[in-house]
């Protein structure tokens, strides 16, 4: 039995993180699971990344764009043997993150889609949304470019537009969970959404 393939979407500070590394704990009483974290920083294509986040470089709007999608597609192929050989792969950030960011910057959202078609399709995307006002209250933002309140609330729009894409494209796979809450709260929210039923095959993104 192939392994799943799980998403963990939300803005900063929504408390992904803690819950990708609970939900691994959990799956791995089943069988194995692993993380992979979007951008992945240690890969040449991660540590341009990287570099960008933290302003010690400048890139134009596209060339990061697609660095970021690049980024994922080098790590495809060992996602999609993973899955193929049981285990389960859970996602920090992934393509909608690389489409909500964007184009909240202001790049063109068919553009901004285009470069992740036939990544491997997660079999279930975990959105946790939080408001801006109960973001503000888990304390600062940090330094990384796109952390700000105004940059936030932009891409929590269009976090709704991407929602709605995934609807269209692949009923059924976004579940937006409520990120408001204690950490066990939320974790057992996330638990009630991430036990479904896969297809044999793993799907192609937006194909
Ligand atoms: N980010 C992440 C993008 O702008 N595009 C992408 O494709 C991905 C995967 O990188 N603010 C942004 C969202 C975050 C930042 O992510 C770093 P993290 O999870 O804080 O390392
Ligand atoms: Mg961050």
């Amino acid at each position: 039995m192939r392994g799943k393939f799980i998403v963990l979407e939300g803005l900063d500070r929504s408390g992904k993180s803690t819950q990708v590394d609970r939900l691994i704990q959990r799956l791995e009483q089943d069988g194995p699971a692993r993380l992979q974290k979007f951008p992945d920083r240690t890969t040449s294509i991660g540590k341009m990344i990287d570099a960008y986040l933290q302003s010690k470089t400048e890139m134009d709007d596209r060339a990061i764009h697609l660095l970021f999608s690049a980024n994922r597609w080098e790590c495809s192929k060992r996602i999609r043997e993973d899955i193929a050989k049981g285990i389960t792969v859970v996602a920090d950030r992934y393509a909608f993150s690389g489409i909500a960011f964007s184009a909240a910057k202001g790049l063109p959202f068919d553009y901004c889609l285009a470069p992740d078609e036939g990544l491997p399709l997660p079999d279930v995307v975990i959105n946790l949304s939080l408001s801006p006002e109960d973001a503000a209250k888990r304390g600062q933002y940090g330094e990384e470019k796109y952390e700000t309140l105004d940059m936030q609330e932009r891409t929590r729009a269009q976090f709704k537009l991407v929602a709605r894409e995934m609807e269209r494209r692949h009923p059924g796979r976004w579940k937006d969970v409520d990120a408001a809450g204690s950490v066990e709260e939320v974790g057992e929210r996330i638990r009630q959404v991430v036990g479904v039923e896969v297809d044999t095959e793993l799907g192609q993104l937006w194909m």
